[in-house]
């Protein structure tokens, strides 16, 4: 990528700040299967349970749907290119279950298949490292209309997909995840409604907790039989969990959405047992043995962050407690999201204390709802000031000791952003969604330079 003087700023230090990073510290992008790929008929691809949530009238911001999205399915080459513009090392992108296992189970769909040989061998050729998440959210529908993670034959038919495909990629691909922010989609999914299947049960959320546990460690069991020197891990969003008010209630309100969002997956993965505030209430779905199921070692921990999260208590609510805004007079991007790079910094330092994982940032960034101006340019300050800020909390971090190793921007490209639809723009690089034109945002030439800058730094 041509580095243009007049979208990048001329700060020097951009994102440096002087603090070191380890040597090979990984600096990469993300994204997910649903998101970008759109064709979600091509070749013999299964429906996913987000392709159904998003027919259903109300559920998408301007009843969008990830049909064509950034159609990367038929022009991953170009996104590749985009990405060997940038400079970074790795790629961390998703599979979609339904496209390789059209039933979730059963025979492969070869064509499937042969698209992610397709992009993992333009990310070699292009010198980018594949990072492989097997599950960003798009269960097969097939296997919901079974029952999804609401039954305990999940973990087979996840282990079973795990294995397929690592011995389809495991040849080329080195880093694998099982789940993509386990406590988003069952707690949205199974709590609030806001994702599929769209339930607010308490009991089914449960279940579904437990068994996508036992579906990881089925995952990372499959995974390390056929690939046996592969770095698995899951990835888990973590962001503290804060009272909205000064009441006791309130409190307890936190204390409980900490241990749904924060703890219901790494602390049974990591230390194989329940957060104290869900033990009790997981009492009902958990067998002997399972505990053993689900702490499978792993080889690092991969953290999205983004924003402190708030409860406030609500006895009428399905969990007792509602979802909550930051305060009023907190920083927020331009979507509202609530900005403090300090807790980014504490929450490494916290996962290092806790799990002595080497830890990727898989996911940061920010989000805004943005136009190219009359030259056709995006000049994104905000998300700048953004990276900038939070990789000097990064900095910080590893300064104190905190054992980070990587950090992938989300996302590569604008893309499908689930219940706001195409509203809300993430990536670094615009797209125009009517032409599938692709625009390098200013962030992405700032990215560019500081990795380039990083490079530099490294061979001195
Ligand atoms: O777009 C999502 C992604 O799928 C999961 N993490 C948060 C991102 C921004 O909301």
């Amino acid at each position: 990528m041509s580095i243009r003087a007049e979208l990048i700023d001329q700060d020097p230090s951009d994102g440096k700040a002087g603090r070191p990073l380890p040597r090979d510290f990984i600096w990469g992008v993300s994204t997910s299967s649903y998101q970008i790929e759109g064709a979600v008929t091509a070749d013999g691809r299964g429906a996913s349970v987000w392709d159904t949530f998003c027919r259903k009238p109300g559920q998408i911001a301007n009843g969008d749907t990830g049909d064509v999205a950034c159609d990367h399915y038929h022009r991953f080459a170009e996104d590749i290119a985009l990405m060997r513009r940038l400079g970074v090392q790795a790629y961390r992108f998703s599979v979609a279950w339904p496209r390789v296992l059209p039933q979730g189970s059963g025979p492969p769909n070869e064509a499937g298949l042969a698209f992610y040989d397709r992009l993992i061998d333009g990310l070699l050729e292009a010198g980018i490292q594949p990072w492989l998440c097997l599950y960003h959210w798009d269960l097969p529908q097939a296997l919901q209309d079974r029952g999804g993670w609401e039954v305990r034959e999940i973990a087979r038919w996840f282990g079973d997909y795990a294995r397929l495909v690592a011995r389809r990629y495991g040849d080329r691909v080195k880093h694998f995840a099982t789940f993509n922010e386990p406590s988003v989609f069952t707690l949205f999914g199974y709590g609030f409604a806001w994702h599929p299947p769209g339930l607010t049960d308490r009991a089914a959320l449960h279940r579904a907790i437990h068994h996508v546990n036992l579906a990881h460690g089925a995952g990372v069991d499959a995974i390390r039989a056929v690939v046996p020197r592969a770095k698995i891990a899951a990835i888990h969003n973590v962001q503290p969990s804060r009272p909205v008010g000064t009441t006791p209630e309130d409190a307890a309100a936190a204390r409980l959405l900490d241990a749904y969002w924060n703890q219901a997956f790494p602390e049974p993965q990591l230390l194989g047992r329940y957060p104290a505030e869900l033990a009790p209430l997981m009492e009902a779905v958990v067998r002997p043995g399972d505990f053993e199921r689900i702490q499978r070692p792993v080889d690092w921990f991969g953290v999205n962050h983004y924003s402190p999260i708030y409860a406030r208590a609500d006895a009428k609510a399905p969990l007792g407690f509602a979802w909550a805004d930051a305060p009023p007079e907190a920083p927020r991007s331009p979507i509202g999201w609530q900005l403090d790079p300090a807790a980014f910094r504490d929450v490494l330092l916290e996962l290092h204390r806790r799990y002595r994982l080497p830890i990727y940032v898989t996911e940061n960034g920010t989000g805004a709802v943005e136009a190219p101006n009359d030259a056709g340019e995006i000049h994104d300050r905000e998300r700048i000031e953004y990276l900038k800020a939070y990789g000097e909390a990064l900095r910080e971090a590893v300064a104190a000791g905190a054992d980070v190793r990587g950090y992938f921007v989300w996302s590569l490209l604008d893309n499908f952003e689930w219940g706001a639809g195409y509203a809300n723009r993430f990536g670094l690089v615009y797209v125009d969604f009517a032409t599938q034109r692709r625009i390098p945002k200013a962030s992405a030439h700032w990215y560019a330079r500081m990795i380039h800058a990083q490079a530099m730094e490294g061979v001195q």
